[in-house]
This record gives C-alpha cells, sequence and structure tokens, in this order.
C-alpha cells in the first residue's frame, strides 16, 4: 500500500490509488507513556470570527471529515466559504508547550465541558480511573444519550483530532448492503482512491511490524487469531509510519509510542488539519469560527437561509448570539449534530419542508470492546504503539470485525484488548423533546446484544483454542463487555431518504447534509474513509449542477 504523504489535491490533479480494503479502528485508555516534545502551531485555515449580519455564499457546519470535504472543493470551484466550528481550534500550543493533551494526564484539554474524565475503558484491575478536570470546551465530548455515550471530536478538525486514524475502506461486497443507491463502480473507481489520496492513507511495512517492540501486542493478537483459523488482515491508517520508525529510534518526540490518541496528537498522524484543512489554507477563500455553534437555519426573506450562532468562550457560555445569511448551508456537524439541529428545526417549523425520515436510521457501527486475559507466558509488551494496526476478521461468517487495540498502560498486562465493528441490525431514531428542549435518541442498552454475540463468535473461540478468559475489570466490576459507548455514530439523516441521492435536503433548495449522517447505521468498517469518498462524491455532483 501507498506511502504516507504528498497527496496532490488539486480539483483535476487527485492522484488514483488502488483502493484499500481491510478493516478496524481505535481504543481508548489511560496510557503511561513517555513525553511528547514541543509541539508546532499547525497551519489551519484563517480563523476569525463572523460577524452579526454577514452574507455570505456558503456556511459549512463542522470542520470534521464532510465539512472538510466541501469546503475545499467548493473553495477550489471559486466559491467563497465560512465555516462554522463548535470546538475550539487546536493551533497554539498550552503552558506545557503541547497542543495536546497525553491519555495518561488527561486535564481541560481533554473534555468537552465536563468536570470529571469518562474514559472509554472506566476501570483498571476494577478500579476505577476517572478523575476531576477542570470545566472547558476540550477535544473529546462524550455525549450522553439515554442507553448509550457517543464519543465525538470537539475543535477544527472534528472526529479526526481523537480518532485512531484507522483509514478503511469497506470490501466491495460489503458496499450494496450500506449505501444501496450509490453507484459502487464510481465509488471504487473514483470517490474512494480520492479519499484514501487526499487522507494520505498507508499501511505498515509488514517488516517492520514483525520486529517492533510497539507492536508485539497485536503480533500476540495475530498469533492467537490465526491458531483459532481467523484471517488477521492489517488495517491501512493515516499515521505517518517514517514518523512512528523514529519514534522508536528515539530521533524524534514521541506521539504513538507516548500513548497519545484520544485527546490529539501531537506529532506523526495526518488528522484533517495537516490534509484537508490545510489544502483548504492554500485555496485562501475559506475562514473558520472556532467556538461558535449553530444553533438555527432557516429560509431568510429575501432568498437563502438565515443562520442563528451562538459565539462561545472556553467555559462554554455564550458570549455573543449572530445571525447571519448564507446562500447554501451544509450541515456537516457529524451524525449527532446534524441529526440534533435537523430534528428541532423540522420540529420547531424552522425547516417545514424537511421530510418524515429526518432523524431516522441512527447506528452505532455495532461498536462493542472487551479484553482477554493472556498467560504468562504471553506477554503483551509494555511498549503499546497507540495506533491500531490489524485485526481480526470474521464478518463474513460471524457479523464481527475485531481491531486488535493497544492497552497502552507502560506496563505489561498480559492482556489482549479488541474494538469489534460488527452487523448490529438496530437503528434508533432522534426526535426533538421540546419541554426539555433537547433532541433525545431512543437507543436502548440491550441493543448491544447481537454485537455482544458476534464479537463471541471470534473471541470464544480464542479463548477455548488458548485456555484463556476474559478479562473482567476493564469496564466496571466483573463486567466484561464495553457495551455501553460508540465510537462511530452513523446516519440520521439517511442519503436517498432524508435527502436525495446526493445529500440534498428534501424540502429546502439550497440545504445539504455532507457527513456521516447520511449512512445508514453502519459500515461494516471504520467509517471516517467511507464519509469523505461519499463527500467527494455528492459535492462533485452539487458543485457541477447546483452552482
Ligand atoms: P465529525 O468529524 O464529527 O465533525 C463534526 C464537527 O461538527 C465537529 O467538529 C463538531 O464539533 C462540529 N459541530 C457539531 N455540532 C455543531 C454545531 N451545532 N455548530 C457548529 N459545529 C458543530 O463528523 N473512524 C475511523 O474511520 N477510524 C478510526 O480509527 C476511528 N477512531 C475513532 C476514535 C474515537 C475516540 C472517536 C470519537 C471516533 C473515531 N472514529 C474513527 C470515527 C470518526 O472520527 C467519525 O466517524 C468522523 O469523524 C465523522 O465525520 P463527520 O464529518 O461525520
Amino acid at each position: 500500500m501507498g506511502d504516507s504523504t504528498k497527496q496532490g489535491l488539486g480539483s483535476s490533479g487527485l492522484s488514483r490509488r488502488g483502493f484499500i480494503a481491510g478493516t478496524s479502528s481505535i481504543l481508548g485508555v489511560a496510557a503511561l507513556g513517555g513525553r511528547a516534545g514541543a509541539a508546532v502551531r499547525t497551519a489551519v485555515p484563517a480563523t476569525a470570527p463572523i460577524g452579526d449580519g454577514a452574507r455570505v455564499p456558503a456556511l459549512v457546519i463542522g470542520t470534521g471529515y464532510g465539512g472538510s470535504v466541501a469546503a475545499l472543493r467548493l473553495a477550489q470551484a471559486g466559491v467563497n466559504v465560512h465555516m462554522v466550528e463548535m470546538g475550539m481550534a487546536w493551533d497554539t500550543p498550552g503552558p506545557d508547550g503541547k497542543i495536546f493533551a497525553n491519555t495518561t494526564n488527561p486535564d481541560a484539554r481533554s473534555y468537552w465541558l465536563r468536570t470529571k474524565t469518562k474514559q472509554p475503558l472506566s476501570n483498571f484491575l476494577g478500579f476505577p480511573i476517572d478523575r476531576s478536570i477542570p470545566r472547558h470546551t476540550g477535544i473529546l465530548d462524550a455525549e450522553e444519550f439515554s442507553g448509550i455515550t457517543v464519543y465525538q471530536g470537539r475543535g477544527v478538525g472534528g472526529g479526526s483530532l481523537v480518532n485512531g486514524g484507522m483509514a478503511v475502506t469497506p470490501k466491495r461486497e460489503n458496499f450494496a448492503a450500506i449505501l444501496p443507491s450509490v453507484n459502487a463502480d464510481e465509488m471504487y473507481g473514483t470517490y474512494y482512491p480520492r479519499a484514501n489520496a487526499a487522507l494520505g492513507v498507508a499501511t505498515i511495512d509488514p517488516a517492520w511490524f514483525d520486529t517492533a517492540d510497539c507492536y508485539q501486542y497485536a503480533r500476540v493478537g495475530r498469533k492467537h487469531a490465526q491458531r483459532s483459523g481467523f484471517p488477521f488482515v492489517f488495517v491501512p491508517t493515516v499515521y505517518d509510519w517514517d514518523y512512528m520508525k523514529r519514534e522508536a529510534a528515539g530521533t524524534v518526540p514521541k506521539s504513538a509510542l507516548a500513548g497519545e490518541i484520544l485527546y490529539g496528537n501531537n506529532h506523526g498522524k495526518k488528522s484533517l488539519q495537516k490534509t484537508y484543512l490545510a489544502q483548504i489554507r492554500a485555496t485562501g477563500k475559506v475562514t473558520i469560527s472556532p467556538l461558535h455553534r449553530v444553533t438555527s437555519v432557516s429560509p431568510a426573506a429575501g432568498g437563502g437561509y438565515t443562520v442563528a450562532i451562538d459565539q462561545l468562550d472556553t467555559s462554554g457560555a455564550t458570549t455573543a448570539t449572530k445571525t447571519v445569511t448564507a446562500d447554501r448551508v451544509f450541515f456537516a456537524a457529524g451524525s449527532v449534530g446534524t441529526s440534533k439541529l435537523l430534528v428541532k428545526l423540522k420540529a420547531t417549523g424552522a425547516l417545514p419542508g424537511l421530510n418524515g425520515e429526518i432523524g431516522k436510521g441512527w447506528g452505532d457501527n455495532g461498536n462493542v470492546m472487551c479484553g482477554r486475559a493472556n498467560h504468562l507466558w504471553d506477554p503483551t509488551g509494555s511498549l503499546q504503539a497507540s495506533i491500531p494496526t490489524g485485526g481480526i476478521d470474521n464478518w463474513a461468517a460471524g457479523g464481527a470485525f475485531a481491531e486488535v487495540a493497544p492497552l497502552p498502560t507502560g506496563i505489561e498486562t498480559y492482556a489482549s484488548f479488541y474494538l469489534s465493528i460488527t452487523k448490529n441490525p438496530h437503528r434508533a431514531e432522534f426526535s426533538w423533546n421540546a419541554a426539555a428542549g433537547r433532541a433525545d435518541l431512543n437507543w436502548q442498552a440491550s441493543w448491544k446484544q447481537p454485537s455482544i454475540d458476534m464479537a463471541k463468535t471470534i473471541f470464544d473461540k480464542i479463548n477455548k483454542k488458548e485456555g484463556t478468559i476474559y478479562r473482567t475489570d476493564l469496564f466496571g466490576t466483573y463486567k466484561i463487555w464495553g457495551d455501553h459507548l460508540t465510537y462511530h455514530p452513523l446516519g440520521g439523516a439517511v442519503l436517498n431518504k432524508a435527502t436525495d441521492n446526493y445529500g440534498r435536503l428534501h424540502g429546502h433548495p439550497g440545504l445539504y447534509v455532507i457527513d456521516g449522517a447520511l449512512i445508514p447505521g453502519n459500515t461494516s468498517v471504520n467509517p471516517f474513509v467511507s464519509i469523505t469518498a461519499l463527500a467527494e462524491r455528492n459535492i462533485e455532483k452539487i458543485i457541477a449542477t447546483d452552482l
């Protein structure tokens, strides 16, 4: 698979790369790794708070994958774009010289408006590991709905700031089940290659994998998978593998090898800040308002849309309320953010033309976590790279793909840890709760059971073969399954249902959905490459026909 950097992103100069099949994702755990060095300011596009009363040709809500694709391609087509992002810019080092906090030492930067951390692995050896932190507009939002906690990135770069960088193109045979109305030939011939190139996707050098101390945990995972007859596949990522080799050699500041991940990577990971957003900056046609949250969109008297925006300070308080007008509005606030906005705007009559599919088709991508306790002769290593590189594929036979994830505690744990993506059939719906003034999601905790059953098709067999047991100390006391969360929210404004086949919202010309809300609940793999590729497909059509 290709190497990491150098992706031409000019509108006509996209390198066409072979699509990458495989699978996986990331974990989340407190680490005790080494110290990262000083970070440099990143080159995100110009940030300037939008003025009250401004008029813009195109307004993009959110700066994650969908929003970045839309803004870049619109700018390259000559359109001035304003991006509105509720999170911070993440372009300036803190007092410790680093932009992002380490997982070992969560601080104010780590969580979105919480006074206590909410780590995905809440316990270790049965003991709770969450701790008090100052309330701040930090980078990771653990948003709680009934029955599920949905983790999301907050800031310029969206989920790319906090995710594990697993960059996976679904197998083509699974694609029709995901998005049946989309031409797979076009996706696999043009848009997946375009997305992979622009994101800088690359796979680990297998020879290095076989020898690197920091991937002993993954080699143990491979050995156990293969001894039970399961295929182990390498997973492409957006980590700069040359950089990781230099981390291992001790010649550069450590990031993946210092356990950096959930609260941002100071080095090595090619977040959107280093890819799409850097390209956006080069166009000079895009401005971003960080710490601005869109609260309403409604038809404007003279055409276009009136967009209401709250400006926030870093305590989360509203310091100004602005009203701007946009000819076109792109909803790219993520599956949850876009769905919450749209159900409110439909229910309150702000956008009366939206159809009955708004808020529907939401799923958790079948996420479920677990750990296994290995024998003393199977150590997984005290140094573990925070970027997963491979997984166990039992999708066709058992409905599960299990990423072999790190547990970078800095000590030998003899534990193998996994995040499984499963074929969970349950779909939830967002609805507007007028009395409470918020959007609710009707997910039920028991809906994770099919995911557990599918994950067990892999791990029961491995445990039997290896004579091992599940860990019961990572998600509580005597609790095997991490079944309370998702990293991969998808759906809520599904393509070809709430929108037309290119993301145009029904009933309101000039309004578009261009993020994970379009994908109906599951991608069979980690979602961001699919979100990016679908956005590339849709924005190309929208620019060609609507502008
Ligand atoms: P997203 O990236 O979430 O961007 C939405 C943006 O909109 C955010 O920056 C929000 O702050 C902002 N926003 C929301 N509401 C508003 C509003 N009202 N006004 C203004 N701004 C707003 O959306 N995926 C993978 O493929 N591989 C992985 O390894 C992986 N690991 C993950 C690990 C973690 C811990 C998490 C949380 C996610 C992971 N994901 C992974 C999921 C991936 O990051 C996610 O699918 C994408 O980021 C979703 O992209 P969107 O463009 O839909």
